[in-house]
């Protein structure tokens, strides 16, 4: 589903409901169900009636899935956010607790919202509160302004929860918190649901496993995450299979350095630039930050340990292969197409690092049809910065699945520069590295994206031989990912001796810093099978020896 749709779809779902225009009856949840009146919605959510009666009916729609003013501690004289804030419930509430001398803005993308909001403030004699229409990926705030964000059951409805954490961050003072109700996912979510725009909508679809939504909270940079209630949701029209996989969350966290001391500074990019300590937050290693000429924050650094699991203090050293099987099928189930293994070598590593275990477990995941799809530019960035985000997240898990199971781990996250992954995926015979540079597998193309653990297993399914070395000759032929690249990035030379080589000038490069991928999309193995590349290529080569 295009980001772009789904955000329509929601806007519209939401000024139909302002409206009185909406079918409740297909609603999943963050919805006013026929049964259920408003009030009874927004009590079963965690507000007490007291609450309720303190704000202006017209403001309370019962689409909440949480109380986040309870919990947030709000101080006379703060400046909160509400992300979302619908008809004003949370705003009025939080304006209610920080008093005149502080100040509750309410942000949501939905103009019937906004204009129901500051019609209930007018009424209401409300001064301290101030509503922008805006969205929450794209904050219409100043940087570090905000002492208290909070939020009631709208993260989930974006397509990109790590651009909306990000934001959040840049616009929170330093030792701001955040405190937000959200639903979250527990186990397989059916694909028709998942794709089903009502569903998303709903706030279903669009929910993240909550594992994964820690995870992007972290990245963004928070510090002290830590879910402070949960409970299941249910509801009379829920479906069946839904049942138990929803969970209703609340979660806070801080905006510090990694070090526990305040962030003294933000630059003009709104970036923290740390206390002083030197210390690198998860949000710094994949900002701007970078240490070569191409604009994006990917390589040269080394990524922080985000798990959620310590490593063990005895590890283990040996794997039975009904382990290695079960190892495979969890990893295939979370989305892993390929698992390789081989073991590290002094000349795979891009930085001095020192890595504890050698034995090498290699990941790949597609880089989806959108990301291919998205022309380079801001959408086909974002798109690629999440495929990074989510096969950290993916590769962590794992690193959780083998740690809980008694190896000690260590994390290559994919948009590091720790090793060097395409030549680390040929080592582990998943593929052959091409003339673009780029890992080819007989799967996926060169359309993957790479991580690595290496763990205290010693006796890893390591495969002796390569099959895949044919792709150096198929490559010298073909050449279409050097026609390919719009900026000349990829460049063929003859050497002295009349052959032809590939120059890859990586500071023309706009692969990280504007999501291209037309090298990917240019080479045969992106549009035609492994195999019948192969078996055209031998007989083409059988032919000319014959003629030989
Ligand atoms: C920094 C970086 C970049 C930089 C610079 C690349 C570089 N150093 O040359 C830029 C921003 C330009 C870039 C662009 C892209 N990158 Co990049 N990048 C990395 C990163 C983080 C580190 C690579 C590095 O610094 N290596 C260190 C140097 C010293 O190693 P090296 O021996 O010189 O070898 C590298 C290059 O020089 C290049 N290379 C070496 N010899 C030759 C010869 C020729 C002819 C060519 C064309 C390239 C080439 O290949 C190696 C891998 O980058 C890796 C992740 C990782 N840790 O491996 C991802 C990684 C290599 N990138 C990846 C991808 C997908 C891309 C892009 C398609 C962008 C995108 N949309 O994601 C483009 C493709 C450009 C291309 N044709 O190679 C994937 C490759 C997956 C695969 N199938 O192999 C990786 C592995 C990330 C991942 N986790 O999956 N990238
Ligand atoms: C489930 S309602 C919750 C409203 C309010 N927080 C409450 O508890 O009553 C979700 C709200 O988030 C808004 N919203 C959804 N996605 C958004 C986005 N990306 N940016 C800004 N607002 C968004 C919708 O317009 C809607 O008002
Ligand atoms: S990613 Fe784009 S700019 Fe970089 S080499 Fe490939 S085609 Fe060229
Ligand atoms: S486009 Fe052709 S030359 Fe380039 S990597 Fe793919 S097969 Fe090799």
């Amino acid at each position: 589903m295009e980001d772009k749709k789904i955000k329509e779809f929601v806007k519209k779902r939401y000024s139909k409901i302002v409206n009185n225009e909406e079918d409740s009856a297909e609603c999943s949840c963050c919805g006013n169900t026929k049964e259920n009146s408003i009030i009874k919605q927004a009590q079963a959510a965690g507000y007490t009636m007291e609450e309720i009666k303190s704000i202006p009916l017209e403001a309370v729609f019962g689409l909440g899935c949480g109380n986040p003013t309870a919990l947030a501690e709000i101080n006379p004289g703060d400046v909160v956010l509400d992300l979302g804030s619908g008809g004003g419930i949370d705003v009025f509430l939080a304006a209610n607790k920080v008093g005149e001398e502080g100040k509750v803005i309410g942000v949501d993308m939905t103009p019937e919202m906004i204009e129901t909001a500051i019609k209930n403030a007018k009424e209401g004699g409300y001064t301290n509160v101030e509503f922008k229409q805006g969205e929450i990926e794209n904050l219409p705030l100043e940087d570090n302004s905000i002492d208290v964000i909070i939020s009631n059951c709208v993260i989930n409805l974006t397509p990109n929860k790590l651009k909306a954490y990000n934001e959040a961050y840049r616009v929170l003072k330093s030792n701001g918190r955040i405190l937000v109700s959200d639903i979250v996912t527990e186990g397989d979510i059916p694909s028709e649901i998942r794709k089903n725009f009502q569903a998303w909508a709903g706030c279903v679809a669009g929910a993240l496993d909550k594992d994964e939504y820690i995870n992007t909270i972290k990245i963004a940079g928070f510090k002290d995450v830590e879910v402070v209630s949960e409970h299941n949701f249910t509801e009379p029209n829920m479906d069946k299979r839904l049942i138990g996989k929803i969970i209703s969350q609340e979660i806070k966290a801080i905006k510090k350095c990694e070090c526990g001391e305040p962030i003294e500074s933000i630059d003009e990019t709104g970036k923290d630039s740390g206390c002083g300590c030197g210390s690198e937050s998860a949000k710094e290693l994949l900002g701007n930050d970078t240490n070569d000429d191409s604009g994006c924050g990917c390589g040269d650094i080394d990524y922080p340990d985000i798990s959620l699991v310590k490593n063990p203090d005895n590890p283990s050293f040996f794997a039975n292969k009904e382990f290695i099987q079960n190892l495979e099928e969890y990893a295939h189930s979370l989305g892993i197409l390929n698992v390789g293994y081989t073991l590290i070598t002094p000349d795979l590593l891009i930085h001095d690092k020192f890595i504890q275990y050698p034995f090498t477990i290699v990941l790949t995941m597609e880089m989806n049809e959108d990301i291919i799809n998205t022309p380079p530019g801001e959408d086909a960035k974002d798109l690629n910065d999440t495929a990074y985000v989510r096969l950290g997240i993916l590769t962590t898990k794992i690193s959780d699945y083998l740690r809980k199971n008694g190896f000690a781990t260590e994390i290559a996250h994919p948009y590091g520069g720790l090793v060097k992954f395409s030549q680390l995926g040929q080592k582990a015979s998943l593929g052959w590295i091409g003339q673009s540079g780029l890992l080819i597998s007989p799967e996926l193309g060169p359309r993957q994206k790479i991580s690595a653990i290496f763990v205290s297993i010693a006796n890893l399914p390591i495969k002796e031989s390569n099959e895949h070395s044919w792709i150096t000759d198929y490559c010298e032929k073909c050449g279409k990912c050097i026609k390919a690249c719009p900026e000349k990035a990829l460049i063929e030379n003859e050497t002295c001796c009349g052959e032809k080589e590939t120059e890859f000038v990586q500071e023309l490069c706009i692969g990280c810093s504007e999501g291209c991928t037309y090298c990917i999309e240019g080479c045969p193995f992106d549009q035609k099978e492994y195999t019948h590349i192969k078996n055209r290529f031998d007989k083409m080569n059988a032919k000319l020896r014959a003629k030989q």
